[in-house]
């Protein structure tokens, strides 16, 4: 086997599948492919999820996590969306500061008491967020005050509460350093 086949099995994505949900995890080299904050987040460019189906729903990308081409005017490509109570998605993150950040999750939606919360490392920073109403592609921001992070690797993940709403990036501001 040539070291070239050997990386690629090493990058490649795992995914196991039960009671019709799936669930994903990549396997990473090194912390090469985690994103540098301050930054945007692409939530359809997740690290691991949990999703409800395994149907790939929407003209974006493959796989069990459903997403579609957004007409956010803010950009960001694709959204994910058709999302269900349960299902998470995760991202490894890089902070280059030590400080506090701010953070906004972009989201739009039309189902009344639809609710996210945001964990970072295993801790819920956000409480649980009411998501908006106004349309499947009207855009708005939920906005959290005053992350802390260190300097180093993080993990976050967004988690569906209740309902159902379309997630198109977070973004990581830095407040103030430490
Ligand atoms: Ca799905
Ligand atoms: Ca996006």
């Amino acid at each position: 086997m040539k070291w070239t086949s050997v990386l690629f099995f090493a990058v490649a994505t795992l995914a196991t599948f039960k009671n019709g949900e799936a669930e994903a995890e990549t396997i990473k080299v090194d912390g090469a492919d985690a994103y540098v904050v301050p930054g945007r987040v692409e939530a359809e460019a997740f690290h691991r999820f949990k999703d409800t189906d395994l149907a790939h729903a929407g003209n974006c990308g493959t796989g069990p996590v459903d997403a579609e081409v957004t007409s956010d005017p803010t950009g960001g490509n694709c959204n994910v969306g058709w999302t269900a109570p349960g299902e998470w998605l995760e991202y490894d993150i890089f902070s280059q500061t030590k400080g506090v950040f701010g953070m906004k999750v972009r989201v739009a939606g039309q189902m009344p008491d639809t609710r996210l919360h945001v964990e970072l490392d295993g801790f819920n920073i956000s409480n649980s967020l009411l998501m908006p109403q106004a349309g499947w592609q009207v855009w708005d921001d939920r906005v959290i005050d005053d992350v802390y992070m260190a300097c180093g690797k993080h993990r976050l993940r967004v988690y569906i509460e209740s309902g159902s709403v379309n997630i198109n990036y977070m973004d990581f501001w830095l407040k103030r350093a430490l």
